[in-house]
């Protein structure tokens, strides 16, 4: 683990190391596109008119542009039916000019988020939210890796923190989020997977706060993935360890500010941690530089499979 001069916590900088992958995306997509191919293509289905998603996919289209890939957003109504929006989203898996499709979550209570994500082709599916590529990701088969996680991982590795028998606290179980994570984590590397190697924990809502802070405590890495500010403190937190933080929520501070914040007491915590990653500038910017990447992955995909003997 590293240790900063002031023994605070070194900041994990997110959106230095997202730039930088998007700039290898780049050169990457440029590369694809020289023979003839055109750029990759994304689409984003945004149901209902939820602030943070459409900052979000907005972030998403702003990163599309900036990597070549071309990307559009389908804005539909809040009242949309859940057969109107499988009706969309079959379109788009039959259309040969898209190579990604996602359904930014979450959809309106009516409509059963589980369907939506089965109902776009797993080839298409750079969230990797779709039965298939959750199955194959479990069994540590090639597949498309959901962003946050895989964003995480990626980060883990390139800022070069230890996870080979090290003990990892996961904080937060759902199965887009804290579920991944807790599965990348703990690979082996055997199959087709990075191997991380960890010993992992996984900790969530019905986890009394003492076993909580008891598990944390023990930890080299908390990865905590919740939406409840303040919920990891500096007594939680062993002297050194790492600390990943995906929850974003959105308080108004003191002064009236509209603010974004994470799980961790980060003032506090980082007076005890060695390394920290920053909300937002953290893992945010990081699921967004994944997104591009499993774009331009689904785009490889269906190139091979056209030009496969198969075909
Ligand atoms: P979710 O609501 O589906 O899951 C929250 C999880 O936290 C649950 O598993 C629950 O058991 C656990 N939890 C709730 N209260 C807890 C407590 N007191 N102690 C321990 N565990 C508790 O949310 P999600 O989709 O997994 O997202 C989690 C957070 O991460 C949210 O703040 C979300 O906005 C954020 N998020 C950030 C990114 C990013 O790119 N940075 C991506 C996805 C989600
Ligand atoms: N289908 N739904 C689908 N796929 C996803 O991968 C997501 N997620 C989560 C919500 N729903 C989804 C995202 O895209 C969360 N999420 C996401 C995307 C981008 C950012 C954060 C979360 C992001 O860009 N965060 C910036 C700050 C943005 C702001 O100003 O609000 C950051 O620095 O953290």
């Amino acid at each position: 683990m590293k240790w900063t001069r002031s023994n605070q916590a070194e900041l994990i900088d997110g959106k230095s190391v997202a730039a930088e992958i998007r700039a290898e995306l780049k050169d990457e997509i440029v590369e694809f596109a020289s023979n003839g191919q055109r750029p990759p293509h994304l689409t984003a289905i945004l149901v209902g008119d939820d602030v943070a998603s459409h900052t979000y996919v907005k972030n998403k289209m702003q990163a599309a542009k900036d990597v070549g890939i071309t990307s559009c957003t389908k804005n539909l109504p809040a009242t949309i039916t859940e057969q109107e929006l499988l009706n969309i989203i079959n379109e788009l898996n039959n259309d040969d000019s898209v190579d990604g499709i996602l359904v930014q979550l979450p959809v309106p209570e009516h409509i059963n988020e589980r369907t939506i994500c089965n109902a776009v082709s797993y080839l298409k599916d750079v969230d990797g939210f779709n039965e298939v590529n959750m199955g194959r990701m479990c069994l540590d088969m090639e597949s498309m890796i959901p962003c946050t996680p895989l964003g995480v991982l990626e980060l883990i590795k390139r800022w070069k923190i230890d996870t080979f028998g090290k003990s990892v606290v996961v904080v937060g179980r759902s199965k887009n989020v804290g579920m991944p994570i807790a599965m990348l984590m703990h690979a082996d590397g055997k199959n087709q997977k990075s191997a991380m190697d960890a010993t992992v924990t996984i900790c969530h809502r019905y986890t009394p706060l003492k076993e909580l802070a008891k598990y944390c405590k023990l930890a080299d890495i908390i990865i905590t993935a919740t939406g409840v500010p303040s919920l990891i403190k500096a007594d939680m937190v062993k002297e050194g360890a790492c600390v990943i933080d995906v929850g974003i929520t959105r308080i108004t501070d003191e002064e009236g500010r509209a603010k974004l914040v994470g799980d961790v007491d980060f003032e506090a915590v980082r007076k005890v941690a060695s390394c920290i990653t920053p909300v937002p500038g953290g893992v945010g910017p990081m699921t967004v530089a994944m997104l591009m990447r499993n774009t331009l992955t689904a785009a490889k995909n269906l190139m091979n499979r056209q030009n496969g003997p198969n075909q």
